[in-house]
């Protein structure tokens, strides 16, 4: 099936006239290497309004955490909260570099970033159901590298959602506005820092890939641009410096 991209014309009027089984089939393709970035940056659970209780959690951060084959790691890496509960992270990073803890499923997004031998906190809300959400340091390759683990809400468990062929038809195209940080034209990547996506991603700096590669010509660093990511594509498949 092919769809044309037509300048001017309303991408969702687009979706709007084609059948939800056609868009089940086109959704079957491979993700490409991007494709569990995206989904593990994918909002999934929104926080309780008026929580109920609190809870302080001593978290640690650093190479020393991590086991064999691992690099960095956080510790503990299960986290146990109620439902609607209010949650400080107390984290010690124990390491010179860099670190960013981060629940990307989490509405509004928590992240606890910072850079050498330090302690900090803060604060997030946990959302009013039984739900299980990753959490991971943001910054590149260390999730890989063994910083990651799950914050268990009430029973945990996975995020019951919508018929996935319903989604994929209704939320395939979504627009975003971000400032580039670094251009990678050899791997056809682009990081940006950008502004909540709507239905699909907090705000925050996250490389993507952009398909076709030639999109990114003519386009600078620190340049503000508006951007489309097809969700079955897993790529940012249009980007345009705003205000041209
Ligand atoms: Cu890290």
């Amino acid at each position: 099936m092919r769809i044309p991209l037509i300048a001017g014309i309303s991408v969702g009027a687009l979706i709007v006239a084609v059948s939800g089984a056609a868009w089940a089939g086109a959704g079957t393709g491979p993700a490409g290497a991007s494709g569990d970035v995206l989904e593990d940056h994918r909002m999934i659970a929104t926080s309780c309004e008026q929580p109920r209780t609190f809870r302080r959690i001593r978290m640690k951060g650093g190479r020393k955490f991590a086991r064999p084959g691992e690099v960095f790691a956080f510790e503990p890496r299960v986290l146990r909260v109620r439902r609607c509960e209010e949650v400080e992270i107390v984290l010690e990073n124990t390491d010179a570099v860099r670190h960013a803890l981060m629940l990307p499923g989490l509405n509004p997004m928590f992240i606890l970033e910072f850079r050498g031998p330090r302690t900090q906190s803060l604060r997030f809300v946990t959302p009013d159901e039984d739900v299980t959400l990753k959490f991971h340091c943001h910054v590149a390759t260390h999730e890989q590298m063994g910083m990651g683990g799950v914050l268990v809400v009430g029973e945990g468990g996975e995020k019951k959602v919508a018929h996935p062929a319903q989604v994929v038809a209704a939320k395939r195209l979504h627009e975003g506005v971000g400032v580039i940080v670094a251009l990678e034209t050899r791997s056809s990547r682009v990081v940006l820092d950008h502004e909540e996506i709507k239905d699909f991603m907090a705000p925050m700096v996250m490389s993507y890939m952009v398909t076709p590669g030639t999109l990114l010509r003519g386009l600078a660093k620190g340049e503000k641009v508006r951007f489309t990511i097809d969700g079955d594509k897993r790529a940012i498949v249009a980007i345009v410096p705003v205000g041209k």
